[in-house]
């Protein structure tokens, strides 16, 4: 059976920048599941599976087409009930949106100003003019100017991971079920600008002191736009 991951890489097709395909490769891991990753550029996505989905990560098990990490996760866990659980059950659902939602609307917000630049610089060059295109309508500003009013920020991001690190001062790991996986490219180098690799090592460090889990996955990606 043919199990396919997209994932948004940019010049280097080598490197998968995406944290919300890093959750479903995380996942994926998490099961056990053999899968190919198909590297794809962000002018690309439309195009793929005949323009099934406009955001990556989109999974192909077999003839299932599933588009969104959380969905995925929801989708593999329903779907692979044998293997080692994601969720370990509806309280653990519930607690993986709270996280997932604490890393869109904290870490995501103030993540985004610190490497929107890195991102348009590893992209290749049709990637790069939409990239700018799209992120300043969105930012009603230029990208330099973004990294500019959010360098202050990076002072006051450590504190905005009190509430992982007062979870770890409790507990050794977030989850039920010690387990330790790569996060790492297919290449086995962390993936992303520097700015990215930065993140990957907190989230590697986190993931050593968790064994990672459904939350971990959660809260690696924060959302790259
Ligand atoms: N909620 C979605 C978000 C997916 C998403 O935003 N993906 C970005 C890449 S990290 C994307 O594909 N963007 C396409 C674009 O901006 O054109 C998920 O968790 O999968």
């Amino acid at each position: 059976m043919t199990r396919t991951l997209y994932a948004l890489a940019g010049a280097d097709r080598a490197r998968h920048f995406s944290p919300h395909v890093w959750k479903v490769a995380l996942s994926l891991a998490h099961k056990g599941l053999e899968y190919e990753t198909a590297p794809v550029g962000f002018t690309e996505i439309p195009a793929i599976e005949g323009g099934a989905t406009k955001t990556v990560p989109l999974l192909r098990d077999g003839d299932r087409l599933i588009v969104d990490s959380f969905a995925i996760a929801l989708y593999l866990e329903e779907t692979y009930p044998d293997r080692p659980s994601l969720f370990g059950g509806e309280g653990g659902k519930a607690l993986c949106r709270f996280v997932e939602s604490w890393s869109q609307a904290v870490l995501h917000t103030a993540l985004v100003r610190f490497v929107v630049l890195d991102i348009h610089d590893c992209l290749g060059p049709e990637d790069q003019a939409y990239f700018r295109t799209s992120r300043e309508a969105r930012f009603g500003k230029s990208l330099e100017a973004v990294v500019e009013a959010g360098a202050g920020e990076i002072e006051t991001f450590a504190p905005k991971l009190e509430p992982l690190r007062a979870l770890l001062g409790k507990q050794a790991f977030s989850g039920a079920r010690r387990r330790v996986l790569p996060i790492t490219s297919s290449s086995g180098r962390c993936s992303g600008p520097a700015s990215f690799r930065r993140r990957s090592c907190l989230a590697m460090e986190t993931r050593s002191r968790t064994g990672s889990s459904a939350a971990l996955i959660s809260m690696v990606a924060s959302g790259v736009p």
